[in-house]
């Protein structure tokens, strides 16, 4: 992992200027997947320091092979579309821009800027770990008609992207491997020696293992039982499906679970949007989950503190508890809410599993905007493990491979909706972010035949997913 050769007085100089402004730090710094790491790199700061934006332009050009050429640079949103705008002013060739939203309304476009079909585009980025995000950039621009096959990073983390996305067909070109840096700053003497050899030796342990395994081979290592028999589930069936059934009365409910009920894994409800809902709804949802092993997930997401969610659960019109297999809750409450939710499953003596809504789909959730969130809310679920097994987030690899991600927000073709919704496809939900189940509302049950747009999302879900197995894709 840590092979490289030496580094050039600008590529020495760069790292220096990188450890000035705090761009790489040493410490202990909880990580997006709820891991412990003792280094942290955040490029974002170079956005104010323009002599080293322009070493960092001239330092990427000077790392790329004479044999790359291009027609377009661009880069990953945030941090790299600086050090693409430098490298456009350095050597005068456009650049391209990628919208992180796509717009709901209007052209829909994710690519922006003059676009030649067939043109050769250079995708800049600041920091590779996986690639999974290097890749929510080629995809577009391959959609779009665009030919990618290089991307120039500042710094590689060595946890596993070159080889990732050499399998997309991209060759990495990295300015700085993450050991180089650990060589010049101990030279320097800028870090212990000891502290170092920590962090080289978390490195190694933690190459990113995005997850490759199998439901079934993750399952033993799930203490919720709900969560070991979904993954299990969803191997046996074939299918990573969940079918978000937002209809808005008890007999369109259950006309639809019927239909799509052979090719999911989980039907999720919205008891509440249902005007006509009695015991008798959850009675027949029940039976016919039992009769085409499916899990009931009720998207109640409690929101509480915990005297109030045991009540809301266990009690009220639905009495949630009663029926559904799996539950949700926001991480806004702190800790407290889980405990109440325990309280309501406990006294139900059902077999419940929670997941925490780590990330949300919507543009401009501040789950998904403020930095620390999402490690906060893995945090928090995963000291509970017999009761909480994964979590409502955009990617998967939360809470590591012990953990199942489910994501809403899903859609052939992308795009989204007047207020908000923001979707992805299946692949790019379950391959390229490493999701475990897609939630599909819309795109199944306002199709004219509900059960054969499920048969096709299941496709799709479990061709990624196999895909993903095989390390062909992420
Ligand atoms: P759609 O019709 O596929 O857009 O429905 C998505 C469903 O997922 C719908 O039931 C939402 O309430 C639910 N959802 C979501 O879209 N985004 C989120 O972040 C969460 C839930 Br949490």
């Amino acid at each position: 992992m840590c092979s490289a050769g030496p580094l050039s007085a600008a590529h020495r100089a760069l790292v220096l200027q990188l450890a000035d402004v705090e761009a790489i730090k040493f410490g202990s710094f909880t990580l997006k997947s709820g891991i412990q790491s003792p280094l942290y790199i955040d490029l974002r700061v170079t956005v104010s320091y323009p002599q080293l934006l322009s070493l960092i332009a001239s330092t990427l050009l000077a790392s790329l092979p004479q044999s790359v050429t291009y027609e377009a640079l661009c880069g990953v949103p945030y941090t790299a579309l600086p050090f693409a705008t430098a490298m456009s002013l350095d050597t005068k060739v456009p650049m391209l821009m990628r919208r992180k939203e796509v717009k709901a309304y209007g052209t829909k476009k994710s690519i922006e800027g003059a676009i030649k079909p067939g043109g050769v585009v250079l995708v800049v980025e600041d920091l590779v770990t996986s690639g999974g995000s290097v890749m929510e950039t080629v995809q577009p621009l391959r959609d779009a008609g665009c030919v990618v096959t290089d991307v120039a990073v500042l710094l590689d983390r060595q946890q596993g992207a070159v080889e990732r996305l050499a399998s997309d067909g991209v060759a990495v070109h990295a300015a700085l491997g993450v050991c180089q840096v650990l060589d010049v700053l101990v030279e320097e003497a800028r870090v212990d020696p000891a502290v170092a050899a920590d962090v080289r030796a978390f490195l190694a342990a933690n190459q990113a293992a995005p997850v490759t395994k199998t439901y079934t081979a993750r399952a033993a290592g799930v203490k919720n039982s709900v969560g070991a028999r979904l993954l299990r589930l969803m191997d046996t069936k074939r299918t990573n499906l969940s079918v978000a059934a937002d209809v808005t009365t008890a007999a369109e409910l259950l006309r639809l679970a019927a239909a799509v009920g052979p090719h999911i894994a989980v039907l999720k409800t919205h008891a509440d949007t249902v005007s006509d809902w009695t015991d008798d709804t959850a009675t027949a949802l029940r039976l016919l989950a039992d009769e085409h092993d499916f899990l009931l997930f009720e998207d109640r997401k409690f929101a509480d503190i915990g005297n109030t969610v045991v009540a809301q659960a266990g009690g009220g019109l639905h009495k949630i508890v009663n029926w559904a297999d799996i539950i949700n809750a926001h991480a806004v409450p702190g800790p407290g809410i889980l405990s109440g939710l325990r309280v309501a499953v406990e006294s139900a003596g059902r077999s419940v599993g929670v997941l925490v809504l780590a990330q949300m789909s919507s543009a401009g959730n501040l789950a998904t905007a403020l930095p620390g969130y999402t490690p906060a809310a893995v945090a928090m679920a995963v000291t509970e493990p017999d009761l909480v097994f994964g979590f409502i987030a955009m990617e998967g690899g939360l809470g590591g491979e012990a953990c199942v991600s489910m994501t809403p927000g899903v859609k052939m073709g992308g795009g989204g909706d007047a207020l908000g919704q923001q979707y992805a496809t299946p692949d790019r939900v379950v391959g390229t972010a490493g999701s475990d189940v897609i939630i599909v509302g819309r795109g199944i049950y306002k199709a004219d035949d509900p059960a054969a747009a499920a048969k096709e999302y299941r496709e799709a879900g479990w061709a990624a997913y196999e895909r993903r197995c095989r390390g062909d894709q992420l």
